[in-house]
């Protein structure tokens, strides 16, 4: 079969596929073939379809920015300030229909093999349904949860009512009305999905193995005053996501928590918990970084639960101890602590009497068993990695991405890896990714990479790759940036630590979004410091000088004398 040939093959049509088809396309005039699994748009909100998902940032910067159209901006009014899954889903679909991505977008299509071809410099990629394609550049967009976790009970197979995955939720919805359901699961989602199907079902089990801290969302309506503010400093607005630590609007205080009076944090705290969001993770700047300063904003969430969960036991089953506010990523929450006064819930501690088995009519712990006409998985996903390793990617000498990546991931700056020419991952390990506001990130990435495919055609080039000292400095400044912070306290899906047998590492950079897009800025500016150049599949044209961590310490310098 002759392959079709392509400038470039995105995988996947969720928010990166989509702007990143846009910008090869229709900024670059290049071709380009999109290939997503699902029978449309959306990714994460093509898939998450469980009761109660909605974006944990806020809808006014959630969405594309002024960078890809300040008429979209003024078009697109959110209904309310944490966006529901339907409309985030019909926003992407509008976006799609609106620069008509579709037509290069090839639908309920997997990419099973991806291999670079040394003697051509290309990639061939084949896909489930025989089709062989090949293209010069090779970018993933294929989001960073995106592999659903589905734990290997015993018996799973056996249960004989139904069952679902809330990341793989029915498209014609479920109704739980009269039926005693399972959850396993409190992050986010699970927290999101509970106080919901609590409302229908005869009897919920929520089966919690680690309480959360979860965060009140304070989740409303828009009126028409909050839009016409917005729209009015969207400007602003942008320019703040892309400067902050974390890609919002707002950025964490300069200050340390134990630096004010007890009276003064409270006051502090319960200012932003009565805000909402996140703005509770950057009262103080060193809550990610000292655990005594930690410990000051864990105690407030202990507090807020104590006070919405009527019985105390369950409060205090409810109430993390074992890692400290923010090393897992905190749920936020709409009436999910009120859910465990009702007499239809009821709490399980999977800590101490285990999940045993899946029976064909419930589950049953070291303790009890539980029947059941449904049991939802809410387990997470196998992050930033799972659905890379599925695409079957092997670099120049046939070496799989799976293998390199055996100890976990090595990346230049997370978007590219020393022997795979010409492949670029939006928001891969190693980049801010899930710890940002993910469309401010992959934004800067899709950015980034379009920047550097007109740079190389502008000097006459096709083939560019990370040398082997850039990449092993990055994983190093990835590494010593992780240390500082008291991220690694936690066994947090951020650590692989939901996934038995993955490598232990942050997956995710903790560098700061502000700071991280200035590094690769600044390696850009340098003539893409780091990379081989070249044309054909030999790159040997470049150097590492390093700019990439000297640009970190510039700034955290002057951070530090501020
Ligand atoms: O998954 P999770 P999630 N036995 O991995 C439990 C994003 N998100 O889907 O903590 C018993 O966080 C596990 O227990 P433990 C967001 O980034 C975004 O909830 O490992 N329990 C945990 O309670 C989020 O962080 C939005 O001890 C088991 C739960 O399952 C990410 O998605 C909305 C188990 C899994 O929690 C993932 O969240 C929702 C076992 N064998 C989610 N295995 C937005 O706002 C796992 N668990 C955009």
């Amino acid at each position: 079969m002759t392959a079709k040939v392509f400038d470039a093959i995105v995988v996947g049509a969720g928010f990166s596929g989509l702007y990143m088809l846009h910008r090869l396309r229709d900024t670059l005039g290049l071709s380009a073939r999109v290939f997503e699994a699902a029978d449309d748009v959306g990714g994460t909100w093509y898939w998450n379809r469980y009761p109660g998902a909605r974006c944990d940032s806020e809808s006014y910067f959630y969405s594309f920015s002024d960078r890809l159209s300040e008429d979209l901006l003024r078009e697109w009014t959110w209904t309310e300030r944490f966006a529901p899954q339907p409309e985030i889903l019909r926003y992407l679909q509008h976006v799609a229909d609106r620069y008509d991505l579709r037509k290069d977008i090839q639908f309920s299509t997997r990419v099973v093999a991806a291999e670079y071809h040394d003697a051509t410099g290309r990639w061939v990629v084949r896909t489930d349904d025989g089709g062989q394609i090949t293209a010069t550049f090779l970018i993933t967009a294929v989001g960073c949860l995106s592999t659903t976790n589905l734990p290997d009970f015993p018996g799973r197979d056996s249960f004989r009512g139904d069952w679902y995955h809330t990341g793989v939720w029915p498209h014609e919805g479920v109704d739980f009305t009269g039926k005693r359901v399972a959850v396993i699961g409190t992050g986010a989602t699970g927290v999101q999905a509970i106080p919901e199907i609590a409302e229908q079902a005869a009897h919920v089990y929520v089966l919690q193995r680690t309480p959360n801290y979860d965060i009140a969302g304070g989740n409303r309506p828009m009126t028409a005053e909050d839009g016409q503010k917005i729209k009015a400093n969207y400007r602003e607005i942008w320019q703040a996501t892309r400067e902050t630590a974390f890609g919002f609007p707002y950025d964490v205080a300069n200050r340390a928590a134990l630096s004010v009076s007890e009276e003064e944090r409270q006051r502090i705290f319960a200012e932003a918990w009565e805000r909402g969001g996140f703005r509770l993770g950057t009262t103080f700047n060193d809550l990610l970084l000292d655990e005594k300063a930690n410990e000051t904003a864990s105690e407030f969430l202990r507090a807020r639960i104590r006070e919405r969960v009527h019985d105390p036991e369950i409060a205090e089953l409810l109430s993390p101890r074992d890692h400290p506010f923010f090393t897992k990523r905190p749920p936020l929450e709409n009436g999910y602590y009120e859910t465990f006064n009702r007499d239809n819930v009821t709490l399980v501690n999977v800590r101490k009497t285990p999940i045993q088995e899946i029976t064909p009519t419930g589950v049953r712990t070291t303790d009890a068993e539980y029947e059941v006409d449904s049991i939802v998985y809410a387990t997470g996903f196998d992050a930033m990695t799972g659905t890379l390793f599925k695409l079957g990617i092997r670099g120049r000498t046939g070496l799989g991405l799976r293998e390199k990546w055996a100890e976990g991931p090595r990346t230049y700056l997370g978007i590219t890896t020393h022997g795979f020419p010409n492949l670029f991952m939006i928001t891969g390990p190693q980049s801010p990714s899930v710890l940002s506001n993910m469309p401010v990130s992959i934004e800067q990435h899709v950015d980034w990479i379009t920047d550097c495919l007109r740079y190389l055609r502008e000097t006459g080039r096709d083939t560019i790759e990370p040398l082997p000292s850039a990449e092993d400095d990055w994983v190093e400044h990835h590494n010593e940036v992780t240390q500082l912070t008291l991220l690694p306290k936690a066994n947090s899906w951020w650590v692989g630590a939901n996934i038995p047998g993955k490598p232990r590492n942050l997956y995710p950079y903790v560098g700061g979004v502000g700071t991280y897009r200035q590094i690769c800025d600044e390696v850009a500016s340098r003539d893409y410091d780091g990379f081989t150049k070249g044309s054909g599949g030999s790159a040997s044209d470049g150097e590492f000088t390093g700019a990439a961590r000297a640009k970190y310490t510039d700034i955290a310098a002057a951070a530090a004398e501020s």
